[in-house]
């Protein structure tokens, strides 16, 4: 805990490292009440840095030196300076080793960063900068070694000793401890290293390389769950074949290891060669899994796996471009799922999610640039805007460049910088003489942070057969106050003539028309764009697949949007047209709640939604898509002060209306879908998620009519279902629903079944969390007191808290604010436990400035409150006081 005030950190005061470690060479002994390491580092003088032998400063926390020596001479204690994070020698040669023994106490970390304790195995995580609380040394990114380590444990306790690299020997010791060495040829910067020590069983499979190399392939897992590897396995041998074709990177060790641990911070870690991941990331299997979770582990195998190349073997030069690896290896996974799966669900689920969350992040107090040029504590910085909208920055070089010139570039940067601690500049530097470009604008979208807004006004001269576009884009000032330069946006469109047709597209300056589809650059403030040859008034199909992070507005009818939905052969603008009209039905209907009125909606949205659902043709996955209105939280976010009462009613009665006037088709619908499911064995791929999606969102709509034979159809899935996304569905559906009596017995019948299996207790504890009816905090508080649910483990923190103030909007915003200070209180409570954990859980009381005056004020006090209620750690001040500035 922060004894001082916490101090900013500056992009512009990089400065290379004075010194290089060639050797890390690292040795644990593991007890239960301590651990020792002792570490021996071979150093010299960085030549970059120039003559002269400065003081030598290791970064180090929360350990008890035991002893240090430089050049084998112990060193007394005059000989060195000991603070709260470092550790100062004075280096008399150019090249030099340095050997530190320390203790640290594992068994009592429960910050989960470091070497900690989680059920009964040891295990590590440092990114990005944990590893100072294991040893001193370095610890930034830009000074990479070559790392061998040592484990010694106890042999009946912990059989499984695993660390980054090849295995280089083990055996026994006399004193029932044995050891295993480790060799990692590659150099790594000290965040990617790893270790694991337990009774842990594996599967294994093997993998050959495009070039003829056999890799041995091992997951490793607690006795209790080997059944539940094989959705992982498979997902890593398609994420390895994937990456040779789509990137040409092969893998480079001669074994890939996942470990799964209960307790970690978040998704999952990409040590080198030693991948460890929190067991919601791994393991899956029909009875236990829904297909969302199947298809996160798939995706996050893969992200791991792909940070080999980016992020392991070109790594970041500091924690400023943690978007190079973290944007683009987003973007790489994103591209492998959309080939797995349907590109266009993929990409309206990343868009949903983007404007909702992300949108969010960089409309509040902590927006920040996707390379932010300041920060207080690093961990706060693994976010939206890093993760997503990266991974939006690197889509829109892919469709500037076009697929074949992004991967000569994505070629170049790999083979230039392999080995290397770069920038996200050297990233554009690959693409640009990859391509023979120039890309000095398009890289505003690093030090720029805000959604830009582009408005678009169209002109047709009916006379002159040209239609006109003029786009203006502007971004909001950001608490950061960088002047907002106009960006590059890749704007993808076609024009649709009266019956749906495409036009041909020919700009004024052109000879001939180019295609139906395609990419106009906006770079300037306002710009203009005129096609001709135009033979009749078009309706523009605007930003395809999103092809830029930015807020489009355009002045759409009604019956536009129904137009688009039905006729425009981009995928994804016809689900957007769907998201479209229903803002606007439900913004009127939010006005209506809001003046007193009773709600009427406009039944073009019915009409719409039926014709989707009439469309035998269309992928289940997309009609269930565009079933599911825009969520509250998207209707929050994109609202000038957002009134959660009127959105929960709004939305409430629009999708009663909907069940209402559609009961019939999404009766046939489930019914047709609920048969093939009854017949069909669980199989993981996108068919089954695609039937499986739409049959439980028409469960979900059907329960709303409270009918007697919708009870009996869920409850009969509920019974007879042979997996959990059909079960999930029906539970959730249940607990809903007022049929009190059967909401209880299929809870109690679920808990029971479930208790010895925590990851699907989380489940258990998200439907009950995330209920929007009355009673909410009620309901979160007596469910912390079930004896599944512990603040130390970060699932269950976010499966019960996380949920709550993230989902369940009308609950958490109760007017007498006692979710807030619900919130508040644990927010308190985790910073002593857990800091990571308590700055994400803090994020929905930063958004306060987009509520009403009342809310306001609550949400304001409660944030008060946390800053004075003692010494706090650097991420939760962080967030605060950036909140509340
Ligand atoms: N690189 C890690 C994130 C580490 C976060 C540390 N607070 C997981 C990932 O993005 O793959
Ligand atoms: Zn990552």
């Amino acid at each position: 805990m922060r004894t001082e005030q916490p101090k900013m950190i500056y992009l512009k005061d990089y400065q290379a490292p004075d010194y290089l470690i060639d050797e890390t060479h690292l040795t644990f002994e593991l007890f239960d009440d301590h651990s020792l390491v002792h570490a021996q580092l071979v150093m010299r003088r960085n030549p970059e840095r120039g003559a002269g032998l400065p003081p030598l400063v290791l970064d180090g926390e929360l350990m008890e030196l035991l002893s240090v020596k430089l050049d084998d001479t112990d060193l007394t204690a005059d000989q060195y300076q000991l603070a709260a994070d470092s550790l100062t020698l004075q280096p008399r040669s150019d090249a030099f080793t340095v050997d530190t023994s320390v203790r640290i106490h594992p068994e009592t970390n429960t910050a989960l960063e470091g070497l900690y304790k989680s059920t009964g195995m040891f295990c590590t995580q440092c990114e990005a900068e944990g590893f100072r609380k294991i040893t001193y040394y370095l610890d930034r990114p830009d000074v990479m070694s070559r790392f061998t380590t040592t484990l010694i444990a106890d042999q009946q306790q912990y059989p499984i000793l695993l660390s980054n690299g090849n295995p280089v020997g083990n055996g026994p010791q006399e004193d029932g401890r044995h050891w295993a060495t480790w060799e990692d040829p590659f150099m790594k910067p000290a965040y990617l290293f790893a270790l694991v020590a337990g009774d842990l069983w594996c599967v294994e499979d093997s993998f050959t390389t495009l070039s003829g190399r056999d890799v041995a392939l091992r997951i490793y897992v607690e006795p209790e769950n080997i059944d539940k590897c094989a959705h992982a396995m498979t997902s890593l041998k398609k994420s390895m074949r994937w990456d040779e074709e789509a990137y040409g990177r092969e893998y480079d060790l001669d074994i890939f290891m996942i470990v799964a641990v209960n307790d970690f911070n978040m998704g999952a870690m990409e040590n080198k060669g030693l991948n460890i991941f929190n067991s919601s990331a791994v393991l899956a299997r029909a009875e236990t899994a829904t297909d969302a979770a199947h298809q996160r582990v798939e995706a996050i195998v893969a992200h791991e796996y792909f940070h080999n190349w980016s992020g392991n073997r070109v790594t970041c030069r500091d924690w400023f471009q943690l978007s190079l690896k973290e944007g683009f290896t987003v973007y790489r996974d994103a591209g492998f799922s959309a080939d797995m799966h349907s590109p266009t669900v993929k990409r309206i689920q990343d868009v949903a999610y983007l404007r909702t969350h992300q949108f969010a992040e960089d409309a509040g107090p902590m927006a920040h640039a996707v390379r932010p040029d300041s920060f207080i504590e690093i961990s706060n910085f693994y976010t939206l805007t890093v993760y997503e909208k990266g991974s939006e920055v690197v889509g829109m070089l892919h469709t500037l460049l076009g697929a074949e010139g992004f991967r000569k570039g994505s070629d170049l940067y790999f083979e230039r910088h392999d080995g290397q601690a770069v920038t996200c500049d050297d990233f554009i530097r690959a693409m640009e003489d990859a391509n023979g470009v120039e890309l000095g604008q398009f890289k505003r979208w690093y030090s720029q942070a805000g959604t830009p807004r582009l408005q678009v006004s169209e002109q047709f001269d009916a006379q002159a057969r040209t239609y006109s576009l003029t786009l203006r884009q502007s971004c909001p000032a950001t608490p950061d106050k960088v002047e907002k330069l106009p960006f590059v946006i890749p704007v993808a469109l076609g024009l649709l003539g009266a019956n749906g047709q495409e036009l041909p597209l020919r700009l004024a300056d052109e000879a001939s028309a180019v295609g139906t589809s395609r990419v106009l650059a906006v770079t300037e403030a306002e710009q203009t764009f005129t096609f001709v040859d135009i033979p009749e008034q078009p309706l523009p199909s605007l930003l395809r697949g999103f092809s830029a992070p930015v807020k489009l507005s355009f002045p759409y009818s009604r019956d536009q949007l129904m137009f688009l939905m039905q006729h425009d052969t981009d995928g994804f603008n016809r689900w957007d047209a769907g998201q479209q009209l229903s803002v606007q039905v439900l913004q009127e209907m939010i006005g209506q709640y809001q003046r007193g009125e009773s709600l009427a909606m406009d039944s073009r949205l019915s009409t719409a939604l039926a014709s989707v659902l009439d469309n035998t043709e269309l992928d289940p996955a997309m009609v269930a898509e565009m079933l599911s209105l825009p969520s509250e939280a998207y209707l929050a976010e994109i609202s000038e002060v957002a009134d959660v009462d009127a959105i929960h009613a709004a939305r409430e009665f629009a999708r009663k209306q909907l069940a209402d006037g559609l009961f019939d088709a999404l009766w046939a619908r489930y019914q047709t879908h609920r048969e093939v499911s009854k017949a069909t064995a669980y199989v993981a791929e996108k068919e089954h998620f695609a039937r499986r999606a739409l049959q439980n969102i028409a469960l979900s709509y059907l329960m709303l009519s409270g009918r007697p034979e919708v009870l009996a159809a869920t409850l009969e899935q509920y019974d007879a279902c042979d997996n959990m996304t059909e079960r999930l569905t029906a539970l959730a559906v249940l607990v809903n629903s007022p049929f009190e009596a059967e909401k209880a017995r299929a809870l109690q019948a679920f808990a029971e079944h479930f208790k010895d299996n925590p990851l699907v207790m989380d489940q258990w504890f998200s439907v009950q969390a995330a209920s929007g009816l009355p009673g909410g905090l009620e309901r979160v508080k007596a469910l912390m007191q079930h004896p599944a649910f512990t603040l130390k483990n970060p699932n269950k923190v976010r499966a019960l808290i996380g949920a709550f103030a993230g989902q369940n909007l009308i609950n958490f915003h109760a007017a007498d604010g006692s979710g807030y200070r619900f919130l508040a209180d644990l927010v308190i409570e985790l910073n002593a436990l857990n800091p990571q954990i308590a700055s994400r859980q803090l994020s929905p009381l930063t958004r306060w400035r987009k509520y009403d005056s009342k809310r306001q004020a609550l949400m304001k006090a409660e944030l008060e409150r946390i800053l004075a209620s003692g010494p706090l750690s650097s991420d939760v001040y962080e967030v605060v006081s950036k909140s509340l500035a």
